[in-house]
């Protein structure tokens, strides 16, 4: 869900139209090559789900976050805060499956985080353990008067894994009187504690990096924050490419732009080679839909090349922008996928965010770019603009990104890499976003792919989440979708 506020606030200001309702059926089903395994039934607003080793646990948890409660204020929707949940697996160690799983609070509604998206997994304070980064803020809330866009990090104390946490622990049996208050005091000392980097900001954040990007040997902070202003007017939009530099401590420095553009998820890599990090990233905003004719507005794909060092600090100057492509239309999200085809070479996959459905406002559809996924290569010179071509070959009967006709809806969206059908090779797990329903892109022989409906996907709107990974080590991969659309996180299993 490449712009989940943009699509979300449409899909309610129009609500007549998203009512979307599936029969509840069993918690988990085997369907094609797959098992689908509901593990959250009526969640309020499902958004993004991130996977990653938080707790002592050696399989691996979510992170999944929730937009939470929506009030209309005439005719604008209004979101309410919204809440992020741990998930850990609480079967058998050994072929206990992914269908049981303790869920354990740690941003909730009264912590006031608006419109979490795109959790980061990362040891912030440099102590051993993973703790989480939230962006987040309601895209629309520069039109409305609010500043509630936020970046916040969750530090992890489930396990004391410093000196600073061990003492801290050893504190409660002097302070606490009784065995109820032992429990008390232990227990708030393992709760997840906030800190904030940037509250109260017109800006709202969906995705960034956490990287050390000035070579300090300390990460910092790479993101894109946006206001939409005016829903009805697309060029109004404010997108700030920004740069916050860590202390290495869980500190941050305030946002610094280097650049107008980019898009909400930048991508930190050494684009051209020549050993310094530039960024890459794919845009929405100020691109045109219309592809057909003179080119006009933003290009779908871009990279900003770093021409200055850091040594008189990272500011805009030190940046300068190169189109990869135009005529894919609005733009979710870039990938540098490590050994895509499976002969050590790195490749760039872009996913655009249209919709080219009849009755979808906007210019005529013919004019516009079809929904896909693309192969997007560098010539000799990567300041030049890039090949692109579409990844699949083959697109089953019926497994197009066919968006909803629904105002303010595209496809597709969120998009992971990995091992899907246990072959040896990387495929891609794709959320049509728009197109209400998940699919995968299997790679067939090398640098050959073929897309697909997963199976029993359909209602599956909105979905963030795209991340393959095994849940329960049982040697097949795990998908994970969390979908805004039904309200519902879900998890496909490869079984063969
Ligand atoms: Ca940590
Ligand atoms: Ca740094
Ligand atoms: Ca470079
Ligand atoms: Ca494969």
């Amino acid at each position: 869900m490449r712009t989940p506020a943009r699509t979300t606030v449409t899909a309610l200001a129009f609500a007549t139209a998203a009512a979307v309702t599936t029969a509840a059926g069993p918690a988990s089903a085997d369907v094609g090559d797959f098992t689908r395994t509901v593990i959250a039934e009526d969640a309020v607003g499902p958004a993004f789900t991130a996977v990653g080793d938080l707790v002592g646990d050696a399989r691996p948890e979510l992170v999944s976050t929730r937009y939470g409660k929506l009030t209309m204020q005439g005719p604008s929707a209004l979101p309410e805060p919204g809440s992020v949940t741990l998930y850990e697996n609480a079967g058998r160690k050994r072929g206990g499956g992914v269908d049981r799983w303790t869920t354990t609070p740690v941003v909730e509604p009264s912590d006031g985080i608006i419109f979490p998206s795109e959790p980061t997994l990362a040891d912030v304070d440099r102590d051993g353990d993973t703790d989480i980064i939230q962006p987040a803020g309601y895209f629309w809330d520069s039109g409305m008067g609010f500043s509630r866009g936020s970046l916040t990090w969750w530090e992890n104390r489930d396990n004391p894994r410093s000196v600073r946490e061990l003492l801290a622990l050893t504190t409660c049996p002097r302070t606490s009187r009784g065995v109820a208050q032992l429990k008390k005091c232990l227990a708030e000392l393992r709760e997840w504690k906030r800190h904030d980097v940037i509250t109260d900001s017109p800006f709202s954040y969906h995705d960034l990096q956490f990287v050390d990007f000035d070579g300090d040997g300390r990460k910092d902070i790479v993101t894109v924050g946006e206001q939409g202003f005016n829903p009805s007017d697309t060029t109004d939009d404010v997108v700030e490419l920004q740069f916050l530099k860590g202390d290495g401590k869980g500190g941050f420095a305030p946002p610094v732009a280097l650049a107008d553009g980019g898009g909400s998820s930048p991508v930190v890599t050494d684009v051209d080679g020549d050993g310094d990090l530039d960024i890459a990233s794919a845009q929405y905003f100020g691109v045109s839909p219309v592809v057909v004719g003179p080119p006009t507005g933003e290009a779908s794909f871009v990279w900003f090349e770093r021409v200055g060092t850091a040594a008189d600090g990272v500011t805009a100057s030190d940046f300068e922008k190169h189109e990869i492509s135009r005529g894919q239309g609005p733009s979710f999200s870039l990938h540098r996928v490590d050994n895509l085809f499976g002969d050590g070479e790195d490749r760039w996959v872009g996913v655009n965010h249209t919709n080219t459905t009849a009755g979808n406002p906007g210019p005529p559809v013919f004019l516009r770019a079809e929904p896909d996924v693309f192969l997007l290569t560098p010539g000799a010179d990567p300041r030049a603009p890039w090949s692109v071509a579409p990844l699949a070959s083959t697109v089953d009967p019926g497994a197009e990104f066919t968006a909803s006709p629904r105002p303010g809806q595209a496809a597709p969206g969120k998009t992971g890499f990995g091992d899907i059908d246990g072959d040896g090779d990387l495929d891609l797990a794709v959320s049509g976003d728009g197109a209400f329903r998940l699919y995968w892109i299997e790679q067939t022989a090398p640098g050959v792919f073929a897309q697909h409906v997963l199976p029993e996907s359909e209602g599956w709107g909105q979905a963030g989440g795209a991340k393959i990974a095994d849940l329960d080590h049982d040697g097949n991969s795990d998908l994970v979708f969390s979908s805004f659309e039904i309200n519902k996180v879900g998890i496909w299993s490869h079984t063969r």
